[in-house]
C-alpha cells in the first residue's frame, strides 16, 4: 500500500564540498583541514583525498541536470569555506563566490530549491594554525564568513545549515582522532562541542541580519539513538542509562533546544579526566536562539547491552543486516529520533531529514545499469518509518538523501558507496543507479512505492 506524504513535502539530495568538488588548487582556494589529513600517512584507508574527488567542480552543470532529470526538488549542498576567504578571515575570493553563484543559479533554472551548508569539516587550514574549534574566536570567524555568504547568495538561497554535525567535528575529529584534524584530547573535544554551539548561534544571527524574513536558518546534526540489544530486562536499564549519556543529544540537541548541558555531559567528562568549556554568561542564550528547522542526519543506532556489570556495553545484532560501513540497518532508529526531537521542541521546530543513506557493493553492470537494491530497500524502509512518525504528529518537512552520488568517504577514501548515482572515478561518467531511478518514482508519487 503507498504511503503518501503531504503535498508540499520537499525531496532532495545531499552531498559537501570536499566530497565532490575536486579543484582544490583553482581559483584561489585556500588549504584546508582536509587537504592536509588526506596527506597524513595511514589516515586515509586507501592513501586517497578530494583533489580531483567527482570533479563536481567543473560538472556542476551536468550534475544539476541530472538531479532535474531525477525530478529532485531541492539540493543540499556545502560551501567550502577556503574558497571564500582562503585565509579563513579577511580577503575574500571573487572567484569563490562565483562558483557558488553559478552552482545556485544553475539550481534555480532547473526548479531545485538551494539548501546551503555553510560548514562540512573543510576548515582553513589557516584557521587551524590559530587552533581552529578548539578557539573561542572561532564563533566570530564563522559569524563573518557567514554574512559574506548570506549578503552575497541569501537573496536566493533561502535556507541555510550552518554547521554539519557538530558531534563529528568535536568528537570525532579532536577526541577520537579519526577525522582532520586528527586530535585526540577530550578537554579540546568538550571546548570544540561549546565553540560549536557558541558558531551556530553566532551564524544564525549574522545571517538573520544580512537576509530578510523568509530566510530559514537551522543545524544539520547527526544522531546514532540507543537501542537495546534485546528485549531483556537488563539491557533495556543498560540502555536506558546510555540514552541519559548520549551526546548526540547532550552536547547538542539539548544545548540548542532547550539551553543547557545536561549534568551527565559534566559526569561523563570527569570520567574521561576532562574538562568541562568555559561557559561564560550569554552563551546559552546565544546557542539556545530559535532555529527555524533542524537538520537530522540519521543512518544506524547504538545497540547497547548490558555487559558483566549491569553497566551499558556495545552490542551488535547477529541477524540484523549491516551495510558495508558495518553499520545496523534499523529504520525504527530514525522514528525514535524525530520523536524525541519532536518533544524535545515541544512540536514547535519543524525538522528535515538532512542526511539518510547507506553504502552498498553495488552491482555495476554497464551500459548505464547500475543495481542495488539494498538501497532501494533501504530508502523504502527509513521513508516509511518517516512517513510513520509524521502520522504520529511530527512536524517533517523535507528528506535529502545521502547521497547525490558516490563520492570521497573522508577517512574511508573511496571505498564506501552511498551514491545514488555511481561514479566511475576513471572517466567521472555518471550512472543513475536503481535507487536513483527507485527515488525519482517516490518524488512523483509523492509517496512510499
Ligand atoms: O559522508 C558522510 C557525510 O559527510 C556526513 N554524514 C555521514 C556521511 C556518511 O558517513
Amino acid at each position: 500500500m503507498e504511503q503518501p506524504f503531504p503535498p508540499g513535502f520537499l525531496w532532495g539530495a545531499a552531498t559537501s564540498s570536499y566530497q565532490i568538488e575536486g579543484a582544490v588548487h583553482e581559483d584561489g582556494r585556500g588549504s584546508s583541514i582536509w587537504d592536509d589529513f588526506s596527506r597524513r600517512p595511514g589516515a586515509i584507508i586507501d592513501g586517497s583525498n578530494g583533489d580531483v574527488a567527482c570533479d563536481h567542480y567543473h560538472r556542476f552543470n551536468e550534475d544539476v541536470a541530472l538531479m532535474a532529470g531525477m525530478g529532485l526538488q531541492a539540493y543540499r549542498f556545502s560551501i567550502a569555506w577556503p574558497r571564500i576567504l582562503p585565509d579563513g578571515t579577511g580577503a575574500v575570493e571573487q572567484r569563490g563566490l562565483d562558483f557558488y553563484n553559478r552552482v545556485i543559479d544553475a539550481c534555480l533554472a532547473n526548479g531545485i530549491v538551494p539548501f546551503a551548508t555553510l560548514y562540512h569539516w573543510d576548515l582553513p587550514s589557516a584557521l587551524q594554525a590559530r587552533g581552529g574549534w578548539g578557539n573561542r574566536d572561532i564563533a566570530g570567524w564563522f559569524a563573518d564568513y557567514s554574512a559574506i555568504c548570506a549578503r552575497a547568495f541569501g537573496d536566493r538561497v533561502k535556507h541555510w545549515i550552518t554547521l554539519n554535525e557538530p558531534w563529528c567535528i568535536a568528537f570525532l575529529c579532536h577526541e577520537i582522532g579519526a577525522h582532520a584534524p586528527g586530535q585526540k584530547d577530550g578537554t579540546l573535544a568538550r571546548a570544540a562541542a561549546h565553540h560549536c554551539n557558541l558558531a551556530h548561534g553566532a551564524g544564525m544571527q549574522a545571517i538573520r541580519a544580512c537576509t530578510t524574513a523568509d530566510t530559514q536558518v537551522g543545524i544539520a546534526l547527526n544522531f546514532g539513538p540507543v537501542m537495546p540489544l534485546t528485549d531483556s530486562a537488563e539491557d533495556k536499564a543498560a540502555a536506558a542509562i546510555a540514552h541519559s549519556y548520549d551526546q548526540f543529544y547532550g552536547w547538542f540537541s539539548t544545548p540548542i533546544l532547550k539551553g543547557f548541558y545536561p549534568q551527565e555531559m559534566v559526569h561523563a567528562a570527569a570520567l574521561r579526566n576532562a574538562a568541562m568549556p568555559a561557559i561564560r554568561p550569554g552563551d546559552m542564550a546565544l546557542i539556545s536562539q530559535r532555529n527555524d528547522f533542524m537538520g537530522v542526519n540519521y543512518y544506524t543506532p547504538t545497540r547497547i547491552r548490558a555487559g558483566a556489570d549491569g553497566r551499558p556495553a556495545p552490542g551488535h545484532l547477529q541477524d540484523a543486516e549491516y551495510t558495508l560501513m558495518d553499520w545496523e540497518v534499523e529504520p525504527k532508529g530514525l522514528e525514535l529520533v524525530l520523536h524525541e526531537l519532536h518533544a524535545a521542541s515541544n512540536g514547535k521546530t519543524p525538522l528535515y531529514i538532512t542526511e539518510n543513506g547507506a553504502s552498498f557493493a553495488d552491482e555495476v553492470i554497464g551500459g548505464g545499469v547500475v543495481h542495488d537494491e539494498a538501497r532501494v530497500n533501504y530508502f523504502r524502509s527509513h521513508l516509511a518509518a518517516s512517513h510513520d512518525a509524521m502520522q504520529a504528529g511530527v512536524d517533517l518537512r523535507g528528506y535529502f538523501a545521502w547521497s547525490l552520488m558516490d563520492n570521497f568517504e573522508w577517512a574511508k577514501g573511496y571505498q564506501q558507496f552511498f551514491g545514488m548515482v555511481h561514479v566511475d572515478y576513471a572517466t567521472q561518467r555518471r550512472t543513475i543507479k536503481d535507487s536513483g531511478h527507485y527515488f525519482s518514482q517516490v518524488i512523483r508519487a509523492n509517496a512510499v512505492i
